[in-house]
């Protein structure tokens, strides 16, 4: 199987890295906990005034290569790789791209490693590429395709909880993708 895995909300704690910038910068103005967050983009959770904020903690430098790893993210794919499928790491730059780039390559060489740079795929568009699952948070997930390759299947965060597909987790991927 050729199975494309999302980076943040997936492999790398992207939720988290924000709430602790936030609490850090702002510790004055209440941080909309992870359960509140029913939405994919941060910035839908905070009132318009405070959204330039939130913009200002996601394009500052090291927001990107500072996240921690999901907890069992980097066994899960090493475990997919040793099983024998090709894995792929599939993720996005936000559109303003100058330190989301290069930080996303580091923390895949930080953390991962050397032979997983290589299988890096960024891409804004992730229905052209193909495979056969795509693990992925963001609740629908759109692109010139309109019927792309893989099935989509979505890793559980509290803002995906009403998308009707597969779900799982790093606990709980070997029962939900019984390859
Ligand atoms: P990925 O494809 O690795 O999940 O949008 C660009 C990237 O940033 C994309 O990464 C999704 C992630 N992102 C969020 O998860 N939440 C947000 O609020 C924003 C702006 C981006
Ligand atoms: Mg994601």
């Amino acid at each position: 199987m050729r199975i494309l895995v999302d980076m943040d909300g997936v492999i790398s704690d992207f939720d988290g890295e924000f709430i602790k910038r936030w609490q850090e910068r702002h510790p004055e103005i209440p941080v909309v906990p992870m359960e509140k967050r029913t939405f994919f983009y941060v910035k839908d959770s905070y009132s318009e005034e405070l959204q330039p904020l939130v913009a200002e903690i996601l394009l500052g430098p090291g927001f990107f290569r500072d996240m921690m790893p999901v907890e069992g993210a980097k066994e899960a794919l090493f475990e997919m790789d040793k099983m024998g499928h090709e894995v792929f790491i599939c993720t996005s730059p936000i559109s303003a791209y100058r330190n989301c780039v290069l930080e996303k390559y580091e923390w895949v060489e930080n953390y991962l490693g050397d032979a997983w740079v290589k299988r890096i795929i960024l891409t804004r568009d992730k229905t052209l590429i193909k495979g056969d699952y795509l693990i992925d948070d963001k609740p629908v997930i759109t692109g010139v395709e309109r019927s792309p390759e893989w099935e989509q299947i979505v890793y559980d965060r509290p803002y995906n909880r009403d998308v009707n597909k597969k779900r799982l987790t790093w606990a709980n991927w070997k029962d939900v993708l019984r390859f």
